[in-house]
């Protein structure tokens, strides 16, 4: 008997320092401190959120959200396509949501966006007639503007205007609307949202020939009395190419035009680009391989260790421009969900992001808190 009783004993010992372990282990993956905090002093924290987040349908995702991040981004479900349908017909449901979602706990909104050449309605798309989209235009800016006015901190009122060159991107607006649309889109903007920041997106803005691009855009926003207070470098870019040197030379460039300076859609893809050159273009894509997809089973500890680097390096610099960085938006909440597993070839396993598919922190996580000082 009494032998049978320390056998259990014994047992049940193992057995605790097993859970235990577990536990511990478990306890280790989960962070225990949070990016908003750490850097709060410092900038605004973000993510993309995706449709089934703002439905709160993704629970880890939503306590993710809730406990890391103090700025969300809808990743897809204000852009006009899906916001404004028809002529008439507006499906503001989802954005509704977001604004509900990010108010209850404490979240600030940078809505997006109002004015793209891409993901247009077919109404528009088609549209002949120069007075029918300047129509849609006013329309398009007004409604949405003056409906979340108050409600998201900031817009994203024209998103990718330009070309790599820096000229003006060849687009249904340009054409119709002529070369001050940019700046009607802003002017829209100030009047039907007063107290909603306004924003320029695009990627490669980093670069010296949009950029010169975008400062010109600005300054002739600026030239026009209009107000323009901010602008975002989208940030999609690969691990082992991160462009530093012309990141921080855009920082002083656009913060001495007297704007904020965002990260808006950061992500640092580890995967083969199939182009020798770097683009967010979503209509630009092209046919895979299995060369072209090597981490599917897994992101070597090398790979995960370089780009834990590369985010090291660049938070370090954001910190030192502090200043005039605003905020530094991920573009997704976790690596099972970015865009980048579809893009520019479709179904591969990328890891851009800090959190990995089971929402564990990744080493690039540990890396960018290492940056911020303890509070
Ligand atoms: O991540 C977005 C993806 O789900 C959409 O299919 C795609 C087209 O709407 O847009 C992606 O987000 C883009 C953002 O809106 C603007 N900058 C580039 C982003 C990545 O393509």
């Amino acid at each position: 008997m009494i032998r049978r009783v320390s056998l259990i004993l014994a047992l049940s010992t193992v057995l605790l320092a097993v859970c235990g372990d577990i536990e511990k282990t478990a306890a280790q993956k989960v962070p225990t401190r949070s990016l908003k905090d750490l850097f709060k002093d410092d900038f605004l924290i973000g993510t993309a959120m995706n449709a089934r987040q703002i439905e709160e349908k993704d629970s880890a995702g939503n306590g993710l959200i809730i406990r890391q991040f103090n700025a969300v981004t809808p990743e897809n479900v204000m852009k006009a396509e899906i916001i404004h349908p028809g002529w008439d017909k507006y499906n503001f449901d989802l954005a509704d949501k977001l604004v509900a979602f990010a108010e209850r706990n404490n979240i600030k909104v940078n809505a997006h966006n109002l004015i793209w050449h891409s993901q247009l309605p077919p109404f528009v798309r088609n549209m002949k007639n120069t007075d029918s989209v300047r129509q849609y235009f006013e329309n398009h800016i007004t409604t949405l503007a003056s409906r979340y006015d108050g409600k998201v901190y900031s817009w994203d009122v024209v998103n990718e205007a330009l070309d790599e060159d820096g000229s003006l991107r060849k687009s249904i607006f340009l054409d119709k609307l002529g070369d001050d649309y940019v700046v009607e889109a802003f002017r829209l903007a100030q009047k039907a949202a007063p107290h909603t920041k306004l924003y320029y997106n695009d990627y490669n803005i980093e670069q010296p020939k949009k950029r010169a691009g975008a400062i010109a855009l600005i300054k002739r926003i600026q030239a026009a009395g209009v107000r323009i207070d901010g602008i975002g470098i989208q940030g999609h870019w690969r691990a082992d190419k991160v462009p530093m040197k012309d990141i921080e030379e855009s920082i002083q460039a656009f913060s001495a035009l007297g704007i904020d300076v965002m990260f808006t859609e950061l992500d640092l893809g580890v995967l083969p680009n199939p182009w020798d050159h770097q683009t967010a273009d979503v209509s630009q894509t092209a046919a895979g391989n299995e060369k072209m997809n090597p981490y599917a089973n897994g992101l070597p500890d090398s790979v995960a260790q370089m780009q834990a680097k590369a985010y090291k390096d660049l938070f370090t610099l954001f910190l030192e421009y502090k200043k005039n960085v605003t905020r530094i938006s991920f573009w997704g909440v976790n690596d099972g969900q970015s865009w980048l597993n579809n893009w520019p070839i479709p179904g591969r396993t990328n890891y851009p992001l800090l959190f990995d598919r089971d929402f564990k922190p990744k080493p690039a996580f540990y890396s960018v808190i290492a940056t911020a000082k303890e509070k």
